[in-house]
């Protein structure tokens, strides 16, 4: 296989960037690349990266002989400053060298590939990265840590055990072997499996189903300060600010980090009666947003808060907030707004930020024990039914060959959760939606 590279850290400036390299033969272009000789793989040197000889960087570097690495193939690491013009370079480099740039998810697929780490494994390395709240994590490491695949192992092993007995009798119905004492027993076996089997796939649900990362929108009238506690949150300007209402005229979209989650936060047109065409559409737009949000906080100033009925109706049973904004400048309090602050001297953003989190936190969810793919929801449902389809067969004292066809068909369902057997296409499909690097 090519030799692969990626920059794992965003294409940002930050304080180091970790490139990641992989492929057997990459580390002959270690002496070339680094002023040091490297010898003890899983030693972290600090050494420089050049170019020809030329400096580039100071750097970190460890590097890993394969079996033993991420992805199986002899790789190495390089950690660097997070300059932009340095992570040019460094691809520069990596470039002339022959390297080739990774596929999304190419690491994770060489190391599948490479039995390092299963399918759904590889599947909870993404989900984990992209979990936007701490008990969606803590669902997936649970698929990560083997203990998802074990028990997908174990029922795999119970369907072998009694495909033996079924086959056997098949096979051997003309001897005098007997595989099968009674078949009232292989149906219980076949009914405890089934229900054990059940609760197994209960316990499992699609991170599509639980976790949706929440939309949170601000709205409310022109001019009450919206963009200003959107660029306040995030602590950056953002969106434009200025006293002319009507100055946002798109959805602007972020996300915000908060303690328990991250969640997309909206920045939206004010709404008011207009002629003006563009605002107009814009005004569209967050009627539909505050349709689709999870949650809305609906900002008022002392020039506005007259209008908060309209909005309430506007609003009806969905979740929102009543925010009170610009106290700096008015001593005003009036009633039935859940908060207080100022956008300007963020006042009162903590309270709102920790309200957030507490609306919108997944509470633990007790009847769930692992968050899977929606393939693998599939997989167990079908198994399920062919599960009790065999029990039903054995019970109308049917052929055993159906029986012994859909004990295969189960196992075979069963292989492909863990991607024992996958087709090229799935496991394209699957790798693709990886980040570049993992
Ligand atoms: N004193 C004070 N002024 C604020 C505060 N928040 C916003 N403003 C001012 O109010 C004016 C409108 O602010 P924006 O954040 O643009 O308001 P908006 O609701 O996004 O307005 P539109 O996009 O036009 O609907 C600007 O002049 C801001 O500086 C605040 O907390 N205190
Ligand atoms: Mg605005």
């Amino acid at each position: 296989m090519s030799i692969i590279y990626a920059l794992a850290t965003p294409p940002a400036q930050s304080a180091i960037c970790v490139f990641r390299v992989s492929g057997e033969g990459c580390l002959d272009a270690l002496s070339k690349l680094f002023s040091s000789e490297l010898v003890e793989p899983r030693y972290f040197y600090k050494t420089e990266m050049l170019n020809n000889g030329a400096f580039i960087d100071s750097v970190a570097v460890v590097f890993f002989k394969g079996p033993k690495s991420f992805t199986g193939e002899d790789s190495f690491e390089v950690y660097a400053h997070g300059g932009l013009a340095v992570m040019s370079k460094i691809v520069e480099v990596f470039d002339a060298i022959g390297f080739e740039e990774a596929q999304p998810g190419e690491f994770s697929k060489r190391a599948f590939l490479n039995n390092k780490i299963s399918l759904s494994q590889a599947e909870a390395v993404s989900d984990l990265i992209s979990a936007s709240s701490k008990e969606e994590a803590s669902r997936v490491s649970l698929v990560l840590g083997g203990d998802f695949e074990s028990r997908v192992f174990d029922f795999s092993g119970q369907l072998d055990a009694l495909r033996v007995l079924v086959e056997g009798e098949i096979d051997f119905t003309d001897e005098d072997e007997v595989f099968i004492q009674n078949l009232a027993g292989l149906g219980a076996d076949v009914s405890r499996l089934s229900a054990e089997f059940c609760s197994f796939a209960g316990a499992c649900s699609s991170r599509k189903d639980r976790f949706n990362k929440p939309r949170v929108l601000i709205a409310g009238p022109p001019n009450s300060g919206k963009s200003s506690l959107f660029n306040s949150l995030l602590s950056r300007d953002r969106s434009i600010v200025s006293s002319i209402a009507g100055t946002t005229r798109d959805l602007i979209d972020s996300e915000l980090v908060l303690q328990n989650i991250v969640l997309t936060l909206g920045d939206s047109a004010g709404v008011r009666d207009t002629d003006d065409l563009i605002e107009g559409a814009g005004i569209n737009i967050s009627f539909d947003e505050i349709k689709k949000s999870d949650l809305v906080i609906l900002v008022f100033d002392e020039e506005t808060e007259s209008s908060v009925s309209f909005f309430r109706e506007l609003l009806g049973e969905q979740k929102y907030l009543l925010v009170y904004n610009k106290i700096d400048v008015s001593d005003k309090r009036p009633l039935g707004f859940d908060l207080f602050v100022s956008a300007k001297e963020m006042d009162g953003l903590n309270e709102l930020r920790k309200i957030l989190d507490e609306r919108l936190s997944v509470d633990e969810i007790e009847d769930l024990t692992y968050l899977v793919r929606e393939r693998h929801i599939n997989i167990f449902s079908e198994v399920s039914s062919r599960l009790d389809f065999v029990s039903s067969s054995i019970e109308a004292n049917e052929s055993l060959d159906v029986v012994a066809e859909n004990l295969k068909a189960c196992r075979d369902l069963l292989a492909e959760v863990v991607g024992i057997k996958t087709s090229d296409e799935l496991l394209g499909e699957i790798f693709s939606s990886f980040c570049i690097g993992k």
